[in-house]
């Protein structure tokens, strides 16, 4: 649990959480008054008012126009307490600043990616600098997800074929827990990230040390691609199927494909199985596998290739 998290919520890591925190206070706690006040009286005017002897009769009621002017009035202007609050945060969060750097995020069976200015991209974790107000400007290949961080009391769909926005500013550095909460199939309960927050610096440097390829050799880089791309939550590498076929002697198999032919892997095969999965498709899977078209780049691709060759 967040260490400066309460019994309802985390840490407050975002500038609007305080608002929406306190606002969720007021409603929970201004009905618990009203519930015990109620339910209290009645219990009070059904002793008091009991029938105290054979003969004895509880005068008849007329109705009260104070009472009820009372009774009226008051709640109206509790709702509209309510309804102007929450009102005047719902438009903060919803309409971004103009000077907000904006970051994409794509939403794909299981797991998130982010496109930043630059050409950097990540998966599965989002870069943010600190004080600075960022909007996500999110679509989803496939299924419905739901982006949200608990830590800035952020939340909102992410549609396929529609973009959706979403923008926060995180006030402290840190990791912040990223989830989907949309049910999007039998991966959702891994398709989890973190949010990144660094300092200013820390995060200019890290832009242009993302923006190219990697100093690492090919077959490491791609083993760190396997894992930060989130193949590994659909192959694995024990020799077992998955929800797709093992990686395990992948290089050179031959391979029986639900359109009736054999082939052979080889580097094109794996090319066209990250970029056009639905193409060609292993019998005994289901065609489920997303595509990495705009995700992965070349080099990339390339480095997962010389991965998948030492996969013995
Ligand atoms: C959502 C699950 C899922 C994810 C994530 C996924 N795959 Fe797949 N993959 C599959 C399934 C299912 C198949 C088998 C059906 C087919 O051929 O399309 C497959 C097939 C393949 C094949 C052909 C395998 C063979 O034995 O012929 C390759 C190569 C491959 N995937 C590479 C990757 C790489 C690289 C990644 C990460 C960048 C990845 N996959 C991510 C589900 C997934
Ligand atoms: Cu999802």
């Amino acid at each position: 649990m967040d260490p400066n998290g309460t019994l309802f919520f985390p840490g407050q890591s975002y500038t609007i959480a305080s608002d929406v925190d306190a606002l969720f206070y007021f409603v929970l706690y201004l009905p618990i008054f009203f519930f015990i006040l109620v339910t209290g009286g009645s219990f009070f005017f059904a002793w008091k008012y009991r029938r105290k002897g054979k003969d004895t009769f509880t005068p008849g009621i007329a109705n009260h126009t104070g009472l009820e002017i009372f009774w009226t009035v008051i709640p109206t202007i509790l709702v509209f307490i309510i309804f102007v609050w929450g009102f005047k945060t719902y438009l903060t969060m919803n309409v971004p600043p103009s000077n907000a750097m904006e970051i994409k995020v794509t939403g794909q069976k299981w797991f998130w990616s982010f496109n930043y200015k630059d050409g950097a991209s990540t998966t599965n974790e989002l870069v943010v600098p600190v004080n600075e107000p960022v909007n996500l400007l999110m679509s989803s290949k496939d299924v419905i997800h739901s982006f949200f961080i608990p830590g800035f009391r952020v939340k909102m769909d992410v549609l396929p074929n529609r973009y959706t926005t979403l923008w926060f500013e995180a006030t402290e550095t840190g990791e912040f827990d990223l989830f989907c909460t949309e049910y999007c199939g039998k991966g959702h309960s891994e398709m989890i990230g973190k949010v990144k927050v660094v300092t200013e610096d820390e995060y200019n440097k890290w832009l242009t040390s993302n923006s190219g390829g990697s100093d690492l050799p090919p077959e490491q880089w791609g083993a760190e691609l396997f894992k930060g791309k989130a193949c590994f939550s659909c192959h694995i590498i024990d020799g077992n199927p998955s929800v797709g076929p093992t990686f395990k002697g992948i290089f050179g198999r031959e391979e029986k494909l639900t359109n009736g032919s054999t082939i052979k892997v080889d580097e094109n095969y794996i090319r066209k199985s990250i970029l056009e999965p639905q193409a060609e498709v292993v019998v005994g899977f289901q065609p489920i596998m997303p595509t990495y078209q705009g995700v992965l780049k070349d080099d990339e691709i390339d480095a997962l290739i010389a991965y998948l060759k030492t996969v013995k």
